[in-house]
């Protein structure tokens, strides 16, 4: 396909130098709304009919109703990546709260709006990060927790994330591992994350705070049909420090290694060995039709 790349828009395809929205939208003045990222492998989309369901999950608790069905928005979906010819795509699936006035009140918006973005992407950290690793700090900045503004709803706010983010750019390194309200281990900026000890895979609950990723549940029946035990409790810093392999996991981010803690080595300092068994585990099912939505 050549041209302009389109997006969807409350049931048109705009070119993407027209796809606009109003300054009045709630998305815009209070970050009022949910989303999902979503990946496309070889014309197959990866666990999409979770990320829908997660979507509709995270709608229910802001009481923001989608104005479409779950099979339309499968079908929207499909549509997106037709028209713009694409079959290994990132997908950014948006429901704003729409159109109101400047006050908070979410009962003057008329009509929330769906948009589908969809387009080439390679690995949000990139090919290198997955062979050597990342090197990450621990932020300052805690995970909001989940008495508040949780992140088991992915909502449009993601201010908790980018001043963590920030903090590992003005650091040098590629992200940060944040706590939970508590000061056990949460996740990174926008992935979940695991450690690897005594040949166990242990991440945190969704308690400390986390997303409950889709890339983390799918690795860890991975881990289990590949006969790794898996706990979901919480992690200390020291443990975290002090464990054998450490890896991020996430739509944008796959599956990444974690090298280098706050100028610690983890482990030997370069990709563990479970790590890149459950990278080669990963690229070998993700492209599989039954684990996701094929393109017809
Ligand atoms: N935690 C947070 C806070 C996230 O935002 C994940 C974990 C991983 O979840 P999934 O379901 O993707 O395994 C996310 C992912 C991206 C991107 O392009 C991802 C997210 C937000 C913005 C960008 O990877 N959310």
């Amino acid at each position: 396909m050549s041209g302009e790349q389109l997006i969807y828009i409350d049931g048109e395809l705009v070119p993407k130098s027209e796809a606009k929205i109003s300054v009045l939208d709630h998305g815009l003045l209070y970050g009022d709304g949910v989303f999902e990222g979503i990946r496309c492998y070889n014309g197959v989309v990866f666990k999409l009919k979770e990320h829908i369901d997660r979507l509709y999950r995270s709608a229910k608790v802001i009481k923001l109703e989608i104005p479409m069905t779950k099979e339309e928005i499968i079908r929207a979906v499909i549509e997106t990546l037709k028209a713009n010819g694409l079959k290994e795509a990132y997908i950014r699936l948006i429901v704003t709260r729409g159109i109101g006035d400047l006050g908070l009140d979410p009962r003057k918006c008329s009509r929330p709006s769906v948009i589908i973005i969809a387009e080439r992407l390679e690995p949000i950290l990139g090919k290198i990060a997955r062979e050597k690793g990342v090197k990450v700090i621990v932020s300052s900045v805690r995970r909001d927790p989940v008495y508040a503004t949780s992140h088991e709803v992915k909502s449009l706010n993601y201010l908790n994330s980018i001043l963590a983010k920030l903090e590992a750019i003005n650091a040098n390194v590629d992200d940060a591992i944040m706590l939970d309200s508590r000061g056990y281990v949460s996740e990174a900026s926008a992935a979940n994350l695991f450690i690897v000890k005594d040949q166990s895979l242990i991440t945190p609950p969704v308690t400390a705070g986390i997303l409950p990723g889709i890339t983390r549940a799918f690795v860890m029946e991975l881990a289990r049909s590949m006969n790794i035990p898996v706990f979901e409790r919480d992690i200390t810093l020291v443990e975290l420090l002090t464990s054998d392999e450490v890896f991020l996991t996430g739509t944008g981010a796959e599956i990444v290694p974690v090298v280098m803690i706050n100028g610690i080595k983890i482990g030997d300092g370069v990709p563990g060995k479970i790590t890149k068994l459950l990278i080669e585990e990963f690229d070998k099912r993700k492209t599989q039709p039954s684990e996701g939505v094929p393109i017809i």
